[in-house]
């Protein structure tokens, strides 16, 4: 078969990230022997040429579209990506009428019937696709419906879809690396700058799949499913070589969470040590799970810059999202990658539920003590409101609080915000005053210029913009059943 894989992630803030999803599958139907073909549009001005020739000239009989993100999760940035992947089917069928269109990538997964109904696509998978695609693939080629690969979805004839679950399996041995060759290569030429320096784009590896965590907002279950998959340790520090060898300056892991479980984290950092790997990297931590060891291992190993998904310095709070951390171990864990001189930066929502004043000034005030003004290695960004996904129990809760009327497409976003904090405009005025205050502080960049709570009321209108724009290329229907909050 003749794939054109295409991603249509075209974000580059705060940084452009590899598509190692797509450039992973698309690496694996080459080894099967399919023709492939990848493109990019994250480096293209004008998308619809570029489509447009690379469908003439390659004739593919499926285009595949890789959906990274669904929405900026950002009740105050409300913006969608999705309108992208119908253009490009659209684009690929007017180009080549009978064309399959097959979607797949994390932010399809959360939403997959939604996403179906909006692009008008023939299949799609759902999970990851290392040991889906190919099944699905050689069906096609065989020219027999593939609606026993896991993971497929494929419209009904008389509306709605056959579905079969994704097994969330891998068998990590058999998987292909992702051949940098498909990646587009002005990634490796492009440059980003942070506050101090110019980083070039990281290169990309995941240790591991899903995540023991049942934080009540996430929707990575519905991507990776629940549980891990680990790769081999060995395996693992071979690609490192591997890509540090190809002259790739800066690494980041792009685990959900790299240090959950912790035990495993620390095997694949003595591996690094074992080989002598030390180049700078970066990854997402759980700061419940930070110990002396982990820190001196990453710190050994180059790692200059952390995430936190603290998202809220008040035990209370962390109680109600299901976090596995108090703000305790908020305070040591930062403490100990400051002293060890990486770089930490806090992801925190504000308006949880159950959040009010207490709470979120508690939060405030943790987060003044652990980044200050004027300390520029560490930062605070805080997101108001939280993105409701599909089968959550922030869903649930949504629904009950009557915020949402639990009919709503997922593909449209709808955000929780506590009432306590949306309906106190002191509160917002405070919440305004003291990010402006602080410059490692981020909520929103209009702050300066526009009041939180006209950017409030402006942002709601742009949500229900949205929501126009895309139930006009939606069929009438409710969407299907959230399926059991988790
Ligand atoms: C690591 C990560 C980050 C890192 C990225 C670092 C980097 N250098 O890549 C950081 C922290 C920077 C980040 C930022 C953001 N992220 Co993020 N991120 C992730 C995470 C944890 C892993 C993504 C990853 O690399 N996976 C590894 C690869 C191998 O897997 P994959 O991409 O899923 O691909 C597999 C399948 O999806 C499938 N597949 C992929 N493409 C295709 C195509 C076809 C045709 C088919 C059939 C299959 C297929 O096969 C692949 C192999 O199995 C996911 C959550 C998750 N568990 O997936 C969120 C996730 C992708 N991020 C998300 C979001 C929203 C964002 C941000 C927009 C957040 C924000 N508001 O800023 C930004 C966007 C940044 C950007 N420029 O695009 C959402 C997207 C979904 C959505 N609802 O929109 C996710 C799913 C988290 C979530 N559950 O909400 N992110």
């Amino acid at each position: 078969m003749k794939v054109l894989f295409v991603s249509i992630n075209k974000l580059k803030s705060f940084r452009p990230v590899l598509p190692i999803g797509m450039v992973t599958i698309a690496t694996q139907a080459r080894e099967a022997g399919h023709q492939v073909e990848t493109l990019d549009l994250m480096w293209e001005e004008e998308d619809e040429p570029v489509v447009r020739a690379a469908v003439q000239s390659f004739k593919p009989d499926v285009v595949g579209i890789s959906i990274r993100n669904v929405d900026s999760q950002s009740m105050l940035e409300p913006v969608v990506y999705t309108p992208l992947a119908r253009e490009v089917a659209d684009w690929s069928r007017d180009e080549l009428p009978g064309v399959t269109v097959l979607l797949g990538g994390p932010g399809f997964s959360t939403v997959p019937e939604d996403l179906m109904d909006f692009v008008q696509a023939d299949y799609g998978i759902t999970g990851f696709a290392e040991e889906s695609v190919q099944p699905l693939l050689e069906h096609l080629a065989r020219g027999e419906e593939p609606l026993d690969v896991p993971g497929v979805i494929r419209p009904l004839p008389d509306g709605g879809y056959h579905r079969r679950d994704p097994v969330f399996r891998i068998d990590y041995r058999k998987a292909a690396r992702p051949d940098p060759a498909l990646y587009d290569q002005r990634y490796f030429s492009y440059s980003y700058e942070t506050h101090d320096r110019s980083l070039k784009v990281p290169a990309t590896i995941q240790t591991k799949k899903g995540c023991v965590l049942e934080c009540v907002f996430c929707s990575n279950f519905l991507v990776d499913g629940t549980g891990v998959k680990f790769d081999e340790v060995s395996r693992v520090a071979d690609e490192v070589e591997r890509l540090r060898d190809e002259g790739l300056e800066v690494l980041e892991i792009v685990d959900g969470v790299f240090n959950l479980p912790l035990n495993y984290s620390l095997e694949v950092l003595r591996e690094f040590v074992r080989r002598g790997i030390e180049m700078p990297w970066s990854c997402m931590v759980n700061p419940g799970n930070v110990t002396a060891e982990l820190v001196d291992l990453m710190a050994r190993t180059g790692c200059y810059y952390v995430e936190f998904g603290t998202d809220s310095a008040c035990d209370r709070i962390l109680r109600g999202l299901k976090k596995n951390f108090r703000q305790r171990q908020i305070v040591d864990a930062h403490r100990r990658f400051v002293e060890a001189g990486i770089r930490v930066e806090h992801c925190l929502f504000i308006g949880s539920p159950g959040d009010d004043r207490d709470s979120v000034r508690e939060t405030f005030d943790v987060m003044e003590q652990l980044v200050p003004p004027a300390t520029p290695d560490v930062h605070a960004f805080w997101t108001l409101g939280l993105r409701v996904c599909r089968g959550t129990a922030l869903h649930a809760t949504a629904v009950a609080e009557g915020m949402i009327t639990g009919t709503e497409r997922f593909i449209v976003p709808k955000y929780y915000a506590s009432r306590a904090v949306i309906e106190d405009d002191a509160l917002l005025d405070e919440i305004q005053a003291r990010v402006l205050a602080n410059d490692n502080w981020y909520l929103w960049w209009g702050l300066n210029s526009i009041s939180l709570r006209d950017r409030i009321t402006m942002a709601r209108a742009e949500s229900e913009r949205i929501e126009a724009e895309l139930n006009d290329h939606l069929p009438p229907r409710p969407a299907p059943p959230a399926g059991g909050a988790r």
